[in-house]
């Protein structure tokens, strides 16, 4: 085993550290390069990752977002967004490595025209009433908290038939689809798409306990759930919240695809918490990199290990991030609801994912 702690060169004399540099430099012309400068940081011990902790306090950001609202209409910019970009990963659109994540306006009387794309989106609403997203026929009226998906290659536009700006955050699986280089897109030529399915056709169907005789799914494939209510994910957070607490997430729970028990969307894992006011979780890491975003109450996230941890005091709708492999600790200092979301359901498919419950 090499030490890996100790660059090659350094334990060379200087005669074969220039024979060395010079061999590089001959085969660095044939597209070749020495494993041995670079096996450690292509093998690590454990997760280095690039991704910064970073907080988002959405009350400082809104106006801004309100800003774009006057300078491109969403018809101009097709989606009205404000991109969330990793302070170490500036320039790539990403949030985390796998993740992209962006603040979307629409303005009364706007629509976002119908497109399609191999890219899954998820939406989580933050501000304002009365937008709708249409998802494979069926518009889903969009209220504060909800969690609402469109799937890989589902035609979706968002509208607002309301008074006042809507703002949701969106998460989509875009750094990883580039990863693969398995992007497609087209447009619709209707600007809305029409309206087969009354609304709530689909929660009904598939989102109550309920499903078509017929309907069978593997588990790779999405939700026919296109939204996840927050009042019934409230409804689940409170109720199980007389039994006993878990030290290291609180009540947590994770969001389904009700016919399969997998994650909604394949490459996305996205999960509620509720933490009681004064509850501090323990110290928690897990190798997917997540973002979190506050619905409600507020607190502080301590993460990193501690000498060299990130603080964070977030309220509601503040939107932070956390690196892959780095412990996370969560006070809340009022009764607090928190979603997440990660790549966790690509690790687990690849048998990647580790968690670790610390102290
Ligand atoms: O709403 O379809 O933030 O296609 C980025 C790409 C939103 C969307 C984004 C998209 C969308």
């Amino acid at each position: 085993m090499m030490d890996r702690n100790e660059p090659a060169e350094k334990a060379a004399s200087a005669d074969v550290a220039a024979a060395r540099r010079a061999f590089y430099d001959r085969i660095d012309r044939l597209g070749m390069t020495p494993l041995w400068e670079v096996l450690g940081a292509l093998v690590p011990v454990q997760p280095k990752s690039p991704v910064a902790p970073v907080l988002w306090c959405y009350d400082r950001i809104r106006e801004h977002v309100m800003e774009a609202g006057r300078l491109i209409t969403a018809a101009q910019a097709e989606r009205r967004v404000l991109v969330l970009e990793n302070p170490a990963l500036r320039g790539q659109s990403c949030i985390t490595q796998s993740l992209y994540a962006g603040l979307q306006l629409i303005l009364p009387g706007e629509v976002a025209p119908a497109h399609r794309h191999t890219q899954s989106a998820l939406r989580l609403v933050l501000d304002g009433v009365g937008a709708y997203t249409a998802v494979d026929g069926e518009r889903t009226t969009m209220r504060f908290g909800d969690f609402i998906i469109t799937p890989s290659w589902t035609f979706h536009d968002h509208g607002n038939d309301g008074s006042g700006p809507v703002v949701w955050l969106d998460g989509l699986d875009i750094p990883l689809v580039r990863f693969l280089d398995a992007g497609f897109a087209e447009k619709s030529a209707a600007k809305s798409q029409a309206v087969t399915r009354p609304e709530g056709d689909s929660l009904a169907r598939y989102g109550n306990n309920l499903l078509p005789l017929d309907h069978e799914q593997t588990p790779a494939q999405p939700s026919k759930v296109f939204v996840y209510p927050f009042a019934r994910t409230r409804e689940s957070l409170l109720g199980i919240s007389k039994s006993a607490i878990d030290a290291h997430h609180g009540f947590k729970l994770r969001f389904v695809n009700p016919a399969t028990g997998h994650s909604p969307m394949p490459t996305m894992g996205t999960f509620a918490q509720r933490l009681p006011a004064g509850f501090s979780t323990r110290p928690y890491r897990s190798s997917d990199s997540s973002v979190h975003v506050c619905l409600e109450g507020g607190g502080r996230a301590t993460i990193g290990r501690p000498g060299e941890e990130t603080v964070f005091e977030f309220g509601e709708r503040d939107i932070f991030v956390v690196p892959s492999w780095h412990a996370l600790s969560l006070a809340a200092r009022q009764d607090t609801i928190v979603f997440s979301f990660s790549d966790r359901p690509v690790q687990q498919v690849l048998g990647l994912w580790r968690e670790e419950r610390l102290d």
